[in-house]
């Protein structure tokens, strides 16, 4: 009867909560069992089980030496994992569901050890004794939010925060499981922490997205110092003081480490040239991107920290107290994008300073995709956009709405943060731009450029696609759907589509990319003749009467083929 009961409790625990989670007796810290998780995982342990203890039949990129033969040597040192071009079915169907899943080669990662180590990268200035003075008082919680990571990935992240930093800064690990759904973020991550006290995991009790799960942990840190990660992350030997020293000298200075790549087939580290460091921008799509600026702060050294105009957003250190000063992130931003811009902007409006230390490098899976759901029927990168742009940027916010004809899609209320920027009493976005950000191209106009002869029906047609360099400007009845009829005129007096100016050297009108040098590509906007002029040849931009060309003719105020209106012109 007892026998029969338990099979019978067994039966309805499997029917009601599935299979158990597998849990390893033998599972121990500091043992490769990297290779837990999916049910392909598991059958990915039982086929390395089966064989031999000696790596199969992978390649391994860095000489095996002789006396050690052992898988442990995968990826060591950062170095890539390639696999063989011929898998077994099996194997292969392990690889596909690995992309799949997460959008990087989880295959290759589950065969590198979670301890992997890499090797030293930054410049040797930074090992000068005394190079860092790090407060007493300064600790560092680091936070890592994850939505159903990879489990070797996962680790990994988290076992190299804990080899690289000194035990006396780091405050603790706060995981903050963002309602993971892959069956290893849960029992079995918790008890494969359990014996490690610095490492505490939280969980949310829906799905909130990265920024509401920071929140989460943020709440829940102690240190004086909030140190962000993303989950698939590496940290390089000596990552933290660097960062930490900044902000013991100013507590209002916020600081990322260079983000070096981690190639997502072959999971290899892979270096950055030290002398050059890219700083954070974006464009009127708010969407981030990596700039080299000539240097406007003198720096003695390329390895000294760097002003950065904005951040990536996954990495970064900032102290507690100043975060939550700044009103941490706006608390409506959903899943994912846009926080790391909203941070960017409050800290140097508000009296921050953001920086790249270049002493301080961290690894980042770069993948091409988003491996996990989004909210459905919801633009939730506009949305998230939107409430940045009405709360931050003044009227800048235009040159972000005219990108999508300005149809703002609903995006909730932004009053308190507006009360939060105005008690803070920040400086307004154009101080910002001009101060902290001069190299982002102000549009002095954005939309169709119209033309006003022969019943001005007619606007300046970009050549639509990628590669079209080179090709004449063409003319096409204006049509108000931006496309190939949105352009921008700047300040430097180009007339621009993205990265494509149009350029005149003598003979036809044509795209090129931009140079910002003027010259060819210099057009001398005139408000009232409405003419765009060439100075140096004194001939102005003329349609001819089929409507179908452009070129320079000599000025002629009362002739309206040379009269051009630009859409939102605003001289100030
Ligand atoms: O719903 C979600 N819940 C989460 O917890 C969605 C995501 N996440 C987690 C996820 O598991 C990951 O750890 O949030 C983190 C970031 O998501 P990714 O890795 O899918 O996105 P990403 O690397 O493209 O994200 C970059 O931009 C984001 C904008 O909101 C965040 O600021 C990320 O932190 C940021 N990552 C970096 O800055 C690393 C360098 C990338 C660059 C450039
Ligand atoms: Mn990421």
């Amino acid at each position: 009867l007892i026998t029969g009961t338990i099979w019978f409790t067994t039966i309805l625990i499997i029917l009601y909560k599935g299979f158990p989670e597998i849990k390893l007796p033998t599972l121990m810290k500091g043992t490769n069992i990297n290779k837990i998780g999916s049910k392909y995982t598991i059958k990915l342990i039982q086929i390395l089980l089966s064989s031999s203890n000696q790596p199969r039949h992978y390649n391994i990129s860095e000489p095996v030496s002789t006396k050690q033969t052992s898988r442990k040597l995968y990826g060591e040192m950062g170095l890539p994992v390639f696999l063989p071009s011929s898998l077994s079915p099996e194997e292969s169907i392990l690889v596909k569901d690995g992309w799949e899943k997460n959008a990087f080669n989880q295959y290759a990662s589950d065969l590198i050890s979670v301890h992997r180590k890499l090797p030293k990268i930054r410049d040797e200035w930074c090992d000068i004794p005394d190079r860092y003075k790090i407060d007493n008082s300064i600790k560092t919680s680091v936070i890592i939010c994850f939505h159903n990571e990879a489990w070797s990935v996962l680790l990994r992240t988290i076992h190299s925060v804990l080899r690289e930093s000194p035990k006396e800064l780091l405050e603790e690990i706060i995981l903050v499981n963002d309602f993971s759904y892959m069956p290893h973020t849960k029992t079995l991550l918790e008890d494969y922490w359990s014996q490690e006290n610095k490492v505490k995991i939280f969980r949310t009790s829906r799905r909130e997205g990265l920024i509401r799960a920071r929140l989460l942990g943020a709440t829940k840190a102690k240190g004086t110092v909030l140190t962000f990660l993303d989950s698939h992350c590496e940290c390089s030997p000596g990552w933290l003081e660097p960062l930490l020293d900044r902000i013991s000298r100013s507590p209002t200075t916020v600081v990322c480490p260079v983000i070096d790549t981690i190639d997502d087939a072959t999971i290899a580290y892979l270096h950055s040239n030290n002398s050059i460091v890219h700083v954070g921008g974006f464009d009127w799509n708010l969407v981030f991107d990596w700039h080299i600026i000539p240097e406007r702060s003198k720096r003695e050294h390329p390895s000294e920290p760097v002003h950065s105009p904005t951040m990536a957003g996954g990495l970064f250190s900032i102290h507690s107290k100043f975060f939550e000063i700044l009103g941490r992130y706006d608390e409506e931003f959903d899943i994912w994008g846009g926080e790391n811009l909203e941070l960017s902007f409050k800290i140097w409006m508000c009296g921050g300073v953001l920086e790249i230390v270049p002493c301080s490098h961290v690894g980042h899976i770069f993948r091409k995709r988003s491996p996990y759901k989004w909210k459905q029927n919801v633009d939730v990168f506009r949305r998230n956009n939107i409430r940045l742009a009405e709360v931050w940027m003044d009227s800048y916010a235009q040159f972000y709405y005219h990108r999508f004809g300005g149809k703002k899609i609903p995006y909730g209320d932004v009053s308190k943060r507006k009360e939060l920027r105005n008690q803070l009493g920040c400086r307004n976005f154009k101080w910002y731009l001009d101060t902290v950000y001069p190299e982002l191209q102000i549009p002095l106009s954005s939309g169709e450029i119209r033309n006003l002869g022969y019943g001005g029906e007619t606007c300046l047609d970009s050549p639509g696609g990628k590669d079209n360099y080179h090709k004449p400007v063409g003319l096409y009845p204006c049509h108000k759907q931006g496309g190939n009829q949105y352009w921008t005129y700047t300040r430097k007096g180009e007339i621009r589509r993205d990265r494509a100016c149009l350029d005149y050297s003598g003979s036809n009108i044509i795209i090129f990319p931009c140079h910002g040098h003027g010259g060819n590509q210099y057009w001398e906007y005139d408000a009232e003749t409405k003419h765009f002029r060439r100075g140096s040849i004194n001939k102005c931009l003329e349609i001819n009467d089929a409507k179908n060309k452009i070129s320079m003719e000599v000025c002629n105020n009362s002739n309206f083929a040379q009269m051009w209106s630009l859409e939102n012109f605003n001289l100030s």
